[in-house]
């Protein structure tokens, strides 16, 4: 009997499940850690066999399948035309404004191909990065796979993300080539796109040609020259449907995704067609359990790990039908959702709490306007789930027959890490255990193993195939950052605690960065934007509890001598901030102060101002200066 408020999953939902006995495939995968991920990756194509699963002569710089040769393009596309499932739809596309495309494996194919030889036909060749900054709509995935067809780097900035995050990404990454739209629709407006990234472009030197998709149709500028719209290039006579597919070394790179760390920059997590492929397959197979028929929707973005992992590599994997959605949830009502669930009815929905606690807002009775019986597995991911939202989750979108995979898992994961599956017991707000295999502990700050219950650092103890390579560019960052505090061990910047049955519980992050409705962010991108503004001489920027988005972000700023304190500042500040990062990292607040605790190497002790703003008692200060 496990402890504490348990759901068990019905008979009906064990005796469907892909895994049948948890206890069972975690048995044998313990027993014989890489005969099982080896097992998993012959269920895929590879043009040439492995000669050893994993290589780790070389620590932390593990390498899976090393030797083999593969593409994950091919077992997302090619290996699926060669099937039935050639007219099987791939993707199904609603826009904000109700428009609906949909595309079968075949279309997306040839869409992929087409568009591989149009980024050839610009020079685009093996190894290079491309930037791609968009909204939710098709090209994006259509894009992303055209990239990693032809064996380049694919760098997808959020569409969220503004002027200083997308020039700084494109700089970092050096891309040649940056392919975007003239805008998203978002709430009933326009997000400027290309008007973002020509302000980006004017930073950064780097970009030869911007590919521009029609999406909005607004008035926008075009460089000649530099400027080519994506519909007319797929038009010319270059862009045939045969594309020759880059046979890829197992470890060779498969695109970088840049993340908020501690301290400093963003950084790009590099990932790799083989281990990668086998880990996102295998999960999202066992975790949200899927069949053929299934129509599933992963409702994060395509620009989040969450969306690369689990909206485009996962299900065309698995051969899925996904559908995907472009604006907002509640837009232009907040039975938006629920309606597309009844209209195409999805199977499975995978979201993030913020999203469950929004729209639980508006009450139950939208939801239950709608037919939502085909739903039969939701979904979890980007924060912890408090239990009440979890709660309303299960009674009233899943009408207490769907149960709930809560995912732990970062974008240097690649794949989930902490999951239930569906025959797994769940207690609301854990994500239960680690995934068959793979060991995980939480630590006190001397490496010892903590009691149940008590909190520590959560480390994660064995390699796995979809882990981050390095951080790209800067190995010494990947060491330090990740395998440093406990030699051998990958440390996650999560706190945890671990109860008697073993099931683990997210506190949040340890670090500097901050979790907003889900999304990654670091103190250090926001406190530079404040500070690029002409008024601001030193900020300091923390996330505080927020009932809707988890965390909100508060700053203290401390004025440049002859700049008057007001509330028009204020606004101004937040409105630069959202100009420079993005709209998601727009503070909630921010406090004119004189000074900031620092320690006495001059660094700001956020611990301080946090423990301030809740009113508890900020612990060791001793390292503060005077
Ligand atoms: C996938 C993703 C990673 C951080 C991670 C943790 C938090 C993600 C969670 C969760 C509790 C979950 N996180 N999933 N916390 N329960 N199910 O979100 O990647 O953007 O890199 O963020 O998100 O703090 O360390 P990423």
């Amino acid at each position: 009997m496990l402890s504490g408020e348990v759901y068990y999953p019905s008979e009906e939902v064990i005796k469907n499940a892909n895994v049948k006995n948890w206890d069972e495939l975690n048995e044998r995968a313990v027993k014989d850690y890489e005969g099982f991920w080896e097992e998993m990756a012959k269920e895929l194509h590879w043009f040439e066999k492995w000669q050893k699963v994993l290589d780790d002569s070389d620590k932390p710089f593990y390498k899976w399948f090393t030797g083999a040769k593969t593409n994950i393009v091919y077992n997302c596309l090619d290996r699926h035309v060669k099937t039935f499932r050639r007219n099987k739809l791939a993707l199904i596309w609603e826009g904000e404004d109700g428009q609906l495309r949909t595309m079968s494996y075949f279309a997306l194919h040839r869409e992929v191909c087409k568009f591989a030889n149009v980024l050839k036909s610009m020079g685009v060749e093996k190894g290079d990065r491309v930037t791609i900054y968009m909204g939710r709509i098709p090209e994006i995935v259509i894009a992303m796979l055209a990239a990693a067809r032809i064996g380049a780097i694919h760098s997808v900035v959020y569409g969220g993300f503004s002027v200083e995050s997308l020039a700084e990404r494109i700089e970092d990454s050096n891309s040649k080539v940056l392919i975007t739209a003239d805008g998203a629709f978002q709430r009933g407006k326009i997000v400027p796109l290309k008007q973002i990234a020509d302000e980006a472009l004017q930073r950064c030197g780097t970009v030869e040609h911007v590919l521009v998709v029609k999406r909005t149709d607004q008035e926008i500028n075009m460089e000649s020259g530099r400027d080519l719209w994506y519909h007319e290039l797929m038009n010319l006579p270059i862009a045939t449907q045969n594309c020759a597919l880059e046979i890829m070394d197992a470890e060779d790179p498969l695109f970088i995704l840049y993340t908020s760390g501690t301290t400093g920059k963003p950084k790009a997590i590099l990932h790799t067609h083989g281990g990668y492929m086998v880990g996102v397959y295998t999960t999202l197979k066992f975790v949200f359990d899927i069949k053929e028929e299934d129509r599933y929707w992963c409702a994060a973005d395509p620009g989040w790990i969450t969306g690369h992992s689990y909206i485009v590599y996962g299900p065309l994997l698995n051969g899925t039908t996904s559908f995907m959605y472009e604006g907002a949830p509640n837009f232009p009502y907040p039975n938006r959702w629920w309606q597309m669930i009844e209209k195409y009815g999805i199977n499975i929905l995978y979201t993030a709490p913020t999203a469950i606690r929004g729209l639980m807002r508006f009450g139950e009775s939208w939801v239950k306007r709608h037919d939502l019986s085909s739903l039969r597995l939701l979904g979890s991911v980007g924060e912890p789930i408090n239990p009440e939202a979890w709660k309303w989750y299960y009674r009233v979108v899943g009408n207490e027959k769907c149960p709930i995979m809560d995912t732990w898992w970062q974008t240097e994961t690649g794949m989930f890490m902490i999951t239930p599956m569906p025959c797994v017991p769940l207690k609301p707000g854990s994500g239960s255990r680690p995934f068959p295999g793979i060991q995980m502990d939480i630590l006190d700050e001397d490496g010892n193993p903590v009691k149940p219950n008590e909190e520590g650092y959560l480390v994660i103890k064995t390699p796995w195939p979809a882990m981050l390579r390095t951080v790209y560019k800067d190995p010494e960052r990947y060491v330090n950052q990740y395998w440093s505090k406990y030699p051998g061990y990958y440390m996650t910047g999560d706190s945890a605690r671990r109860d008697e049955d073993g099931y683990y519980w997210i506190i949040g992050r340890v670090d500097d960065v901050i979790k907003v409705s889900g999304y990654r962010l670091g103190t250090a991108e926001i406190e530079s934007a404040l500070v690029s503004h002409p008024a601001v001489a030193e900020a300091a920027a923390i996330g505080l509890p927020h009932e809707v988005k988890g965390n909100a972000i508060y700053t203290y700023v401390i004025l440049k001598n002859g700049y008057e304190k007001s509330t028009a500042l204020i606004e101004e500040l937040r409105k630069h901030v959202a100009h420079e990062v993005g709209p998601i990292a727009k503070p909630e607040s921010i406090e004119f102060v004189d000074s900031l605790p620092k320690t006495r190497s001059g660094k700001i002790m956020r611990r301080v101002l946090k423990a301030r703003a809740l009113g508890e008692d900020p612990g060791n200060i001793s390292t503060m200066e005077d």
